[in-house]
């Protein structure tokens, strides 16, 4: 019988991770990317972590998934040459007693090595990726160092930058592969970038995991890998569900303006009608932004990050759009940094409340005496099976791939990084998002027409925008991780 909540497991339902590095590599940075919490201490520096501290990332069902994060080896060069001397080097330097102050580098190398020799049923050994194994001369020591104590290691790649496109991922492996390749106890080598890594990629941790436990311990692991992956399901759907509602809010939006008499059609007196089509911009504008704005606080609270830039965001939405000049670059970085081609004249049209790219063929448009559905168009509004103007066909499709890009800013983000805040997007995001939306492109007009020409149900629309979005949010994932499996 499982033991009673609140009780610890005993130790053969625990699995114990243990967080070791070279100082300053990131391990506490990636606890907190793991944890979804804030724990410890972040710094620039040298041997900010001082003692071995256990968090739970996990408890399901009387199992335990246990991380520990350790202060860093530090000295490792003089270390590994002192060792060497001894005839039982470990038994040896946890014997010693080191001063917390004086010998700094030698107290936090035997807190780690204590915690791999006592705690560790395997090593995440984080290693610091803009420097190469060559040039990072303390990795070499440290391998040999942990190879006496014997633990099977998972290297993982840390501060690898933002996002690589798979064959650029795949190849920085090969080469960290190829370099640690004579060090037995390493078991496998990850990217998991504490700032930059998608949870796809936790779940790739985790499947590396497993055939490094034995006997119940990997019993218990198998358990709470589902559970682990559950969770992260969890919140894709749930994000898709957000994602599917801003779209549903998309083809649904709509603002009453009315029909060009004849003589406004010829160009005469139309200098009223314009404004109503200025005015139905702005309106559609801003609703959109604010609904883009709040479906990615939505996501960001999903992802367990930090909300104090979630009720920032969504207040400055509020009081700055009133006074257009004023909208602030921060939102427009989570709108629009990501965006491109059609979508950045947009962004640029709405930065200005409508001025800039529509004031401008609006103009054009009276001086040519355009008639009103050219200049709906200019406006990249149509009119709807309703006789209101809503988002044209075009301006939908961009929505949609700026939703999936705002899905994958808001995934990649680690908890780590702090809060969060507008990043440059990595190029091969927009490829593989124009990719996907053109093929399901099919589905995406679907969605428009059902909703701004048939004006079908909402609960209708909602139920298709999200089979929409599952299949696309499904397809960039697998195409950007090209191994992973979304299925639980
Ligand atoms: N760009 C980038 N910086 C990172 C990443 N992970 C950590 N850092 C930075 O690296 C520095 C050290 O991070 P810590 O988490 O304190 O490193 P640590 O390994 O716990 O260090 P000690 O406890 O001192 O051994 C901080 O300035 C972090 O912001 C990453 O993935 N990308
Ligand atoms: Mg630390």
């Amino acid at each position: 019988m499982p033991p009673p909540p609140g009780i610890t497991p005993p130790a053969s339902d625990i699995v114990t991770l243990s967080l070791i590095s070279h100082t300053n590599a990131g391990k506490t940075t990636l606890a907190r990317t793991l944890l979804r919490r804030d724990v410890g201490e972040v710094r620039d520096a040298a041997h900010v972590t001082l003692f071995n501290e256990s968090h739970t990332l996990l408890e399901d069902d009387a199992r335990l998934l246990r991380l520990w994060d350790t202060p860093g080896f530090g000295d490792s060069a003089r270390l590994l040459k002192r060792l060497k001397r001894e005839k039982n080097p470990i038994l040896w330097f946890l014997s010693q007693t080191w001063d917390r102050l004086t010998d700094r580098p030698l107290w936090c190398s035997q807190q780690a090595l204590k915690n791999v020799r006592d705690e560790a049923d395997v090593v995440l050994y984080l290693v610091n990726a803009t420097e190469p194994p060559e040039v990072a001369a303390h990795i070499r020591p440290e391998m040999e160092v942990l190879a006496w104590v014997g633990k099977p290691v998972l290297v993982l790649l840390n501060q690898t930058g933002p996002a690589l496109p798979p064959e650029e991922e795949a190849a920085e492996l090969a080469a960290w592969r190829a370099w640690l390749n004579e060090f037995e106890q390493v078991r496998g080598v990850l990217a998991l970038d504490a700032f930059a890594r998608c949870w796809v990629q936790e779940d790739a941790l985790m499947d590396v995991l497993e055939p490094l436990l034995d006997g119940r311990k990997a019993d218990a692991f198998r358990h709470l890998k589902r559970a682990w992956r559950r969770r992260n399901l969890e919140v894709f759907r749930h994000s898709a569900r957000v994602l599917a509602e801003l779209l549903t809010a998309a083809v649904l939006d709509g603002v009453d303006v009315r029909s060009e008499t004849l003589l406004e059609r010829i160009g005469i007196g139309r200098t009223e009608l314009n404004k109503e089509y200025h005015d139905a911009r702005e309106l559609l504008s801003t609703a959109l932004a604010d609904r883009m704005v709040r479906a990615t606080n939505d996501l960001i609270r999903l992802h367990g990050l930090e909300g104090g830039a979630l009720r920032r965001l969504g207040s400055l939405a509020h009081e700055q759009f009133q006074t257009r000049q004023k909208v602030p670059e921060a939102i427009w970085s989570v709108v629009g940094s990501v965006a491109g081609g059609a979508m950045g004249g947009l962004i640029a049209d709405l930065k200005m409340g409508g001025m800039t790219f529509g004031g401008g063929a609006l103009v054009g448009g009276l001086l040519s005496g355009m008639g009103a559905y050219a200049l709906i168009k200019s406006y990249n509004l149509v009119r709807g099976g309703d006789n209101r103007l809503h988002w044209s066909r075009e301006h939908f499709r961009e929505q949609t791939r700026l939703a999936l890009l705002a899905y994958l800013a808001v995934a990649h983000f680690g908890r780590g990084r702090g809060e969060w805040q507008e990043s440059t997007e990595p190029a091969h995001w927009n490829q593989v998002v124009d990719e996907v939306v053109a093929e399901h492109e099919e589905g995406v007009d679907r969605l428009w027409k059902e909703g701004v020409e048939k004006g079908a149900m909402p609960d209708a629309l909602s139920k298709a925008a999200l089979r929409l979005v599952n299949d696309c949010i499904s397809c960039v994932l697998v195409r950007l991780y090209p191994s992973i499996h979304l299925r639980e």
